[in-house]
């Protein structure tokens, strides 16, 4: 395909320029290759759940061997696939309460209680004595409560306290209250075992009770766990795009998601013996630089520059112009360790669970995680020395954004309460919200619809919260500053104009949808109604991943409206596409819907928000 057709930014087609000209493969070359796919996987109809099979089921042929059809197969593959995105939502959070263990337990310093408040007001919510008594001794309960929520001791996960009870009250009358992490994510393997929940609907059940136990459980107490340990963000400036690569400094791009490795990655290299050894080198000193969801972390929390989202990734190394790129997990293409090895790029893995074949490999544990950034800083300034500079390209100047919006930032904005954002949804100014929220996809040209929407959707008055990658395309577009109300319509111009805040606000990470979950059932307890009678809605118009259908079908079972751009792989079953596209209203009061075309989805919203607010009596 022609560049111009794979993405919207001058900084990707400079680099897939580049990439063409030295011959180095990227994702858009590989899904040509795999095009077309297959048309069983496509609509969910293939079964590889056990070795009487595999199946493909069809109008013709519309049995698996064992006897199952089309919308058992899909109704199992789908939850399997959600679930696979609740896993890692989860263990991510999971990893956030050891380095809390580990806090307690005295066996590290490199990692501190930065949020005191926080840990104590969150210890309140979750129904923990907190007067008179220690820090430690507050955040050893919280830890165990919080490792008890992935266990099967409970009746619901903690933070099942912050939801209105009429949305709890549906769930438990539809067996989808999520009682524990891990417990959903194992009955949901058990399930889809050849020969048990052969009824499409209620596995979908349990796959929305999955969902609830990220969004509610995991992905919950990976967000709020890390203000703890990293402090809660607040509003700053900073920068986007392929720009923030910098020619004369020792560049370190961190990717992944878990703040844990890339905080010490950032504190690592502003300590002043890797910086003079950096200036030896002929640096001006050592960048780090963002990349996806930990870039997004420490962007909310230090400030940090981003140079880009999922499908910037194998880009951001072709400037020629990165030393290390260290990666911790999830969304990391294992394609960019042959792109680091086409340059003088050190690759570096740091879990585990996330090993990459030829990757320079650290077991980073809390206990040596200060000791362990420095190394792998230390190997990021020697290469500095192997840089060329003859195959540097850096395309553009950085573009400016603001950043830092959690919910305690905005509440503390609004002069200590929700309520002059309740008066402002009800006088109208802003007509609704809406999250959007992923991926990148290479089927989709790059940031065209995530921007499209943004744009269409602040216009109409209504309040865009972004997340995950959406953030850098929000931010590339100029959305993400305060002058962009210019771009908004007359109300969001005198609400975010009065405030001085962008009428597209970044709320962070994707695990930080979470924070976009607790202000959706504040506002519904500040209303005293559910969260499916707000103004609100989400959206993922470019979403790839396991996480991002486990983050929509969460979203939905809330109850908020939710969009795709496309649809995941249910199409061969009416029985499943329909519950997602409109039998969930009737049990959960949202529905998703698909729609590619971003004025029409942007539409969708504003007869949805319209008919919210019409029923508030707005
Ligand atoms: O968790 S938005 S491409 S980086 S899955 Fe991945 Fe999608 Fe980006 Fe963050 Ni979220
Ligand atoms: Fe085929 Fe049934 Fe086995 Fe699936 S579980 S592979 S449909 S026999």
């Amino acid at each position: 395909r022609p560049i111009d057709e794979l993405t919207i930014w001058d900084d990707a087609k400079a680099m897939l320029r580049k990439a063409r000209a030295e011959g180095i493969q990227t994702v858009h070359d590989r899904l040509d290759r795999q095009t077309p796919h297959c048309k069983f996987c496509e609509l969910g109809t293939t079964c590889r759940n056990c070795t009487m099979g595999p199946c493909r089921v069809s109008e013709k042929n519309p049995l698996g061997v064992c006897g199952a059809d089309a919308d058992v197969i899909v109704a199992r593959n789908f939850g399997r696939f959600v679930t696979g995105g609740a896993a890692g939502h989860s263990d991510h959070g999971r990893d956030l309460i050891e380095v809390l263990e580990a806090i307690v337990e005295g066996e590290t310093k490199d990692y501190r209680i930065v949020a005191e408040d926080k840990l104590r007001a969150i210890a309140g919510e979750v129904g923990i004595q907190t007067e008179g008594r220690s820090t430690m001794e507050v955040a050893r309960d919280v830890m165990d409560c919080f490792f008890a929520d992935f266990g099967s001791r409970k009746k619901e996960v903690s933070f099942l306290a912050r939801v209105p009870q009429v949305r709890k009250d549906k769930w438990a009358g539809l067996k989808m209250t999520p009682r524990g992490v891990d417990r959903e994510i194992a009955e949901m393997m058990h399930r889809t075992h050849m020969g048990c929940d052969n009824d499409a609907p209620n596995t979908m059940i349990h796959a929305a009770r999955t969902a609830l136990a990220d969004g509610w459980g995991g992905s919950m107490i990976g967000t709020e766990l890390s203000d703890v340990i990293f402090g809660v963000p607040t509003p700053k400036m900073s920068t986007a795009n392929l720009g923030v690569i910098k020619a004369d400094k020792v560049n370190i791009l961190v990717h992944g998601h878990n703040p844990v490795v890339s905080e010490m990655i950032l504190a690592a290299s502003r300590e002043p013996e890797l910086v003079n050894r950096a200036k030896e080198l002929g640096a001006t000193g050592i960048n780090v630089a963002g990349l996806c969801c930990t870039g997004n972390e420490l962007l909310m929390r230090q400030g940090i520059p981003m140079a880009g989202n999922h499908l910037m990734t194998e880009l951001a190394i072709i400037t020629g112009a990165v030393e290390a790129i260290v990666v911790d997990y999830q969304c990391i293409m294992p394609s960019l360790v042959q792109i680091s090895g086409c340059y003088h790029t050190k690759f570096i893995d740091t879990a585990n669970k996330a090993r990459f074949t030829g990757a320079i490999h650290f077991d980073f544990q809390p206990r040596t995680a200060m000791k362990q950034a420095r190394e792998i800083v230390s190997i990021a300034v020697e290469a500095f020395a192997q840089r060329d500079p003859g195959r540097v390209d850096i395309p553009c100047e950085p573009i400016e954004i603001m950043t830092g919006f959690s919910n305690e930032a905005v509440i503390a904005a609004l002069g200590g309460s929700l309520d002059p954002m309740v008066q402002a949804i009800a006088a109208g100014d802003i007509r609704g919200a809406v999250g959007i929220v992923g991926c990148n996809n290479p089927k989709i040209k790059q940031d065209s619809m995530n921007v499209k929407l943004a744009e269409e959707l602040i216009k109409k008055d209504i309040l865009v919260l972004v997340t995950g990658c959406v953030t850098t395309a929000a931010g590339k577009a100029g959305l993400l500053v305060p002058g962009a109300i210019e771009k908004a319509g007359p109300g969001l111009q005198k609400v975010c104009g009065s405030l001085g805040i962008p009428p597209v606000l970044h709320y962070g990470s994707c695990v930080d949808n979470a924070r976009i979950l607790q202000l959706c059932a504040a506002l519904a307890n500040a209303l005293k109604v559910d969260i499916s009678d707000l103004p609100v809605g989400a959206s993922s118009p470019e979403w790839y991943s396991e996480k991002a259908a486990a983050i929509g079908l969460y979203a939905v079972a809330s109850g908020i409206y939710t969009h795709l751009g496309h649809p995941p792989n249910i199409l061969g079953s009416k029985t499943v596409t329909d519950l997602a596209v409109s039998g969930l209203e009737d049990l959960v009061g949202a529905t998703f819907f698909i729609e590619p075309d971003m004025v029409k989805a942007a539409d969708m919203f504003d007869q949805r928000i319209r008919t919210k607010r019409k029923a508030l009596g707005l």
